[in-house]
């Protein structure tokens, strides 16, 4: 399985032990200057299944043999424009069909000029030039990405040949990208024509699984429950929030995470999908600024993931990247654009696995990282417990429990910590599962006591290597 721009991974309920997003595996426009950026994908130029990432037959490969094992591909779905204004005409595409942006002509899919807002829009620029306005966000042009008219039942149709192709070949569900810039309405009639998911894989009547890119830090007129209707949400406050408290700014601290969720103003839990970082914000674009924690600020990473994996709210998505040459020039990473690891003759590079099951070949693999693997397995094992046993120092020391499945307690004071609480758990030995895990009926980390009263003593310095700890009934000895 090829990653390029990202491998999303979101965990569902133990059925679905592992999901994998993939990022636009359509046709896209080939960006030389710079020299193939990530962000070309956002481009489209056709709904043919040819990419950077490989041709269709080999996507249908992947599918197949993710499937084969459990693990579920989402498709980002480009659907909201083709390639920008400037563009060119040619077959500088990733599969060589020819295109001509300037006169709006795509004929592989086919696309004409009929089928494009430049009419609709009434800003003078055809951009978008206010997000106060939410008309121009809608029907006018993303960063001078031609904007399609979803109103029209073609389009709608074209749209969902593409997606119900993907369907067909087994995907379980999309990310709707740029969804904040289509009409909620627009998007559910595509949504209606697509069918329910290949029962090769699914049960019959199994309707895909829809999450839509909506932007939403406040601020707006345009809200993300607009789009309830049609799925979840992306709910962007979150890792914005998360990356703040655990930085310790704007005065912030773990205390306050006490009512973390709705509490924090966040869209309802069954609606939204949360994660600490995002292919966009780990590197600068999208929404979220500075406070986003990302694998290059590793130790606090890991305990954003930690929180976030044990914690209720939401369906999580774990990012997945890769290592590019980040270079700060006035405070902007000037190397933002940078594409996967690749050959001199522009292939992308394997992910090849090391001797300690990381990655290599500069992919960061952020979902093979033990502590965050261990705490994807929280997850499943804590599923539908209740947030339970909070406690804390009233500073940046605090603890969970979810019912008796599992508890997670973290240290990010900058002194040591010793204390005994309340876990929730049956009395028993049990494997911490961020400094090591359970194997072979012993611990390879720390070990925790829990008393019979289900009371326990947890001592984190303040320079551990990660200051946190986290149990569970799986791994108990
Ligand atoms: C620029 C100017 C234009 C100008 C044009 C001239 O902005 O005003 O007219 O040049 O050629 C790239 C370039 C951008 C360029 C554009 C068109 O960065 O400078 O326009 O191409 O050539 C990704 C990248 C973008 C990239 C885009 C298309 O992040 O930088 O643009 O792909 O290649 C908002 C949205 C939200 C969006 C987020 C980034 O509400 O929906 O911005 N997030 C999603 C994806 C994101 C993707 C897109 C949407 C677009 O997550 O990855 O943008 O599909 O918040
Ligand atoms: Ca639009």
């Amino acid at each position: 399985m090829k990653r390029t721009t990202e491998t999303r991974i979101s965990l569902l309920p133990l059925l679905m032990p592992a999901v994998t997003g993939v990022s636009p595996p359509n046709e896209n426009l080939v960006i030389t200057n710079p020299n193939r950026p990530w962000w070309e994908r956002y481009q489209p130029i056709s709904y043919k299944i040819c990419s950077r990432s490989g041709n269709e037959e080999q996507f249908k490969d992947m599918v197949k043999r993710c499937n084969n094992v459990g693990v579920r591909i989402y498709v980002d779905a480009v659907v909201n424009h083709m390639c920008g204004a400037a563009g060119g005409s040619g077959t500088h595409s990733t599969c060589g069909s020819y295109f001509n942006a300037g006169n709006r002509d795509f004929p592989a899919v086919p696309y004409s000029g009929w089928d494009f807002n430049d009419g609709k829009c009434h800003t003078g620029s055809g951009e978008i030039e206010s997000y106060n306005d939410i008309y121009q966000v809608r029907d006018c042009r993303l960063s001078s990405l031609l904007d399609l008219a979803l109103e029209k039942d073609y389009v709608r149709s074209k749209v969902a040949e593409y997606m119900n192709h993907l369907i067909d070949i087994g995907v379980a569900g999309f990310r709707i990208d740029a969804a904040k810039h289509m009409w909620p309405g627009d998007i559910k009639a595509f949504l209606d024509k697509l069918h329910d998911l290949n029962t090769q894989w699914f049960s019959a009547g199994t309707r895909p699984f829809i999450y839509q890119e909506v932007i939403d830090l406040g601020g707006e007129p345009i809200k993300g429950s607009e789009y309830f209707g049609n799925g979840r949400v992306t709910e962007f406050k979150y890792g914005a929030k998360l990356g703040t408290v655990l930085r310790k700014w704007d005065g912030e601290k773990m205390a306050y995470l006490k009512n973390w969720g709705e509490g924090w103003g966040f869209v309802p839990s069954d609606r939204a999908l949360v994660f600490v970082d995002n292919h966009d914000n780990q590197r600068g674009h999208g929404a979220g600024g500075a406070s986003i924690l990302t694998f290059w600020d590793a130790r606090l990473y890991k305990m954003a993931v930690g929180f976030m994996l044990a914690h209720p709210y939401g369906l999580t998505r774990v990012m997945s990247s890769f290592r590019w040459p980040r270079y700060f020039e006035n405070g902007k990473d000037v190397n933002d654009w940078y594409g996967p690891p690749s050959n001199a003759d522009g292939s992308t590079k394997a992910v090849t696995i090391n001797a300690d099951t990381t990655c290599g070949n500069d992919w960061v693999c952020e979902h093979r990282w033990r502590q965050i693997r261990n705490m994807v397995i929280f997850r499943n094992v804590v599923d539908g417990e209740p947030f339970s046993n909070w406690w804390d120092n009233g500073s940046n020391q605090v603890a969970f429990g979810r019912g008796n499945k599992g508890f997670i307690i973290f240290n990010n004071d900058d002194w040591n910590m010793n204390v005994y609480v309340q876990t929730g758990l049956p009395a028993g030995t049990y494997c911490d599962v961020i400094s090591g895990q359970k194997e072979d009926n012993r611990c390879t980390g720390k070990q925790v006591y829990v008393s019979g009263d289900g009371k326990a003593n947890f001592q984190i310095n303040t320079d551990a290597e990660d200051p946190f700890i986290a149990i569970h009934v799986d791994a108990k000895l």
